[in-house]
């Protein structure tokens, strides 16, 4: 239904009218996108402003790439295109790393700017905010579309929105024009241009021939191992996927952001045995994962020297061979793919060998029994497995609460010590490892999901999107910050041997993080043990009112690069 409609004035000729701005409101609705996330300012805010008194929900931001990841994480917890808006040239390049994040992380999402005038751009002839924004986004997005006429609003919104969401999903850009927003044009003429987009992402089914292919490589396993991605997760096959991993009776690992498939705690899980089963595995099946480098790429040490047949499944042709020869490749969405196996397996299913399925859990026993008493530490300043613990305490008895989690040795030790027990509960850096994505994806967590949510942020990590949590203030939302405070990026400790100036990586030394968000009226809490972390973590998410907790942690702890040292050259030459 269209929202409101104008009347032309001359008696006689009365019809009634609809604009650009009506028109987008319309097909965002009439395609059930309910929330916007953005930064208003010319030409867009009184489209802010008309989309929000027609009942969508626009979140303002204080930073286009936040506004952006949220869009982009909205997608992967709602299956749906996450939307940013923003404004010309600057404001479009703020939102356009995060358009590129979602592309790279395949989540579906929408960057719709506001643009200078064509004829002017064009001819370079210096407009407001004057950049060719289309040209600049094409290349970082699977697909972009500019609309120039107000009748074409609703095949321009179907396009983008089918371009985010089938097949493998990722960003989409949408380029308007500011003369768009104000062209009228006749109410049911426009009314009927607009596309209700029927089935965006149609199921693909596999060809039995490649289930079968698949299960015939599984079948012949001596050591098989099964690896479950955020494509898996994304699919939303979850009572699936489990029974399958399950009839399987192999191994699984499940990557950063799939965690929580199956819970961490099953008895297949192999997350504490993973050097173990990625080194002797003899088939690796992969669903909703690449093999980039968060894998190394399928190949060298990690890998070990026991040959490896690989099983993939992925809705994108051109996945397979990417990094080495895949065996049994299985084109397809999760869902279509993992039933078809399971169909395919029949009633009973042989359990892999037994001395496979005994040393994996042995190693992983023996690697929990290991972390145990670390995670008990109640030293203060605390250590990143003295806080941590008292964190997976709080997952632990709050499973359906949502971690963020970005940071180096804050991400990696996190993603490591704290169990997830359902699907799409964990969010963070994705395949760029990329820093700032924090606050945007906490708001936008809380926005689609309305659980509590805990954010827990490296000091620099928090740094790229801090502002945010006036954000977080401003409407309210259940989210837990959790800084952890060790005075730099991997340590606080480095010193410049050769000047006045602060080393390149250490911050304010004993900064006091909880005092911003007192700013904006929420709880900020300094907790120096594990025991005063465990009171204000409980205390924030027991209450849902915004917090801040400057966790202190030893500058000394952490290690450069956290996890990925080895990706990190360091010259030969450099004087120590
Ligand atoms: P991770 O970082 O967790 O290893 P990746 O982002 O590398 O995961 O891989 C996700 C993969 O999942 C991508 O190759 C993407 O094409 C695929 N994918 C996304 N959605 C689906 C889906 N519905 N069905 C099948 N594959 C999917
Ligand atoms: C957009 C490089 C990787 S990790 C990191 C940076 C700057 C911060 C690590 O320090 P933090 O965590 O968060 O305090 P900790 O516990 O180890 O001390 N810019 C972008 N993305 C990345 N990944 C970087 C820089 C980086
Ligand atoms: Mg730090």
């Amino acid at each position: 239904m269209l929202n409101t409609a104008a009347k032309t004035e001359a008696p006689g000729t009365e019809q009634e009218l609809t604009d650009g701005f009506h028109l987008v409101i319309d097909a965002l609705k009439l395609n059930g996108i309910d929330t916007i996330y953005g930064v208003p300012g010319i030409p867009i805010t009184d489209l802010g402003r008309m989309a929000q008194a027609a009942g969508i929900r626009v979140l303002s931001f204080r930073h286009e790439q936040n506004a952006g990841y949220a869009a982009a994480i909205a997608g992967f917890l709602t299956k749906k295109p996450g939307v940013c808006l923003t404004v010309s040239a600057p404001g479009f390049l703020n939102g356009l790393t995060a358009l590129a994040h979602a592309t790279t992380n395949c989540f579906p999402m929408i960057l719709v700017s506001g643009s200078s005038e064509r004829e002017i751009v064009d001819l370079q002839q210096g407009d407001y905010e004057e950049m060719d924004q289309l040209a600049i986004a094409r290349p970082l997005c699977k697909a972009a579309f500019r609309v120039l006429h107000a009748q074409d609003i609703g095949i321009g919104f179907a396009r983008a929105i089918r371009a985010a969401v089938s097949g493998r999903p990722g960003g989409v850009y949408l380029d308007l024009p500011a003369k768009l927003f104000s062209q009228v044009m006749n109410a049911e003429a426009g009314q009927n241009s607009l596309v209700k987009v029927i089935d965006a992402a149609p199921a693909q089914i596999p060809a039995p021939s490649a289930v079968k292919r698949a299960l015939d490589v599984l079948k012949g396993a001596k050591r098989p191992l099964i690896i479950l991605g955020k494509g898996a997760a994304y699919a939303r096959a979850d009572e699936a996927i489990r029974s399958f991993v399950e009839k399987s009776g192999a191994p699984f690992l499940q990557m950063s952001m799939a965690k929580g498939l199956l819970p961490d705690t099953h008895p297949q899980s192999a997350g504490a045995a993973r050097s173990t089963v990625l080194k002797d595995a003899d088939v690796v099946m992969l669903i909703g994962a690449r093999l980039n480098w968060l894998l190394s790429h399928g190949k060298g040490k990690t890998w070990g020297d026991a040959p490896k047949k690989f099983i993939q499944v992925d809705i994108e042709p051109k996945e397979m061979d990417s990094n080495v020869e895949i065996a049994a490749p299985l084109v397809g969405d999760v869902g279509s793919c993992v039933s078809a196996l399971l169909e395919g397996m029949g009633g009973n299913w042989p359990a892999p060998p037994a001395d496979w399925t005994t040393k994996v859990n042995a190693k992983r026993d023996e690697n929990v029994a290991k972390m145990a008493p670390k995670l008990m530490s109640n030293a203060s300043p605390m250590d990143y497995h003295g806080a941590l613990g008292v964190l997976r305490t709080v997952i632990k008895e709050r499973p359906d609460a949502i971690l963020v989690n970005e940071g180096a040795n804050t991400l990696d030790l996190a993603r490591g010590v704290i169990d997830m027990y359902q699907p799409r509960k964990r969010l963070d850096v994705g395949t760029w490892g990329v820093m700032g994505i924090g606050m945007g994806y906490a708001i936008a967590a809380a926005i689609e999901t309305g659980k509590p949510v805990l954010a827990v942020e490296g000091d620099s990590a928090f740094g790229f999107s801090g502002m945010e949590i006036e954000t977080i203030c401003r409407y309210g939302l259940p989210i837990c910050v959790v800084v952890f405070n060790n005075d730099g990026i991997y340590r606080g400790t480095d010193v410049n041997s050769a000047g006045a100036d602060p080393a390149t990586t250490v911050f304010v030394k004993g900064a006091r993080y909880d005092k911003m968000i007192e700013a904006f009226g929420g709880v900020g809490v300094n907790a120096t043990s594990p025991d005063e972390l465990k009171r204000a973590v409980n205390a924030a998410m027991d209450s849902g009112k915004p917090t801040l907790i400057n966790a202190v942690i030893d500058p000394a702890a952490g290690s450069e690069s956290g996890r990925i040292g080895n990706l990190n050259p360091q010259s030969v030459l450099k004087k120590k």
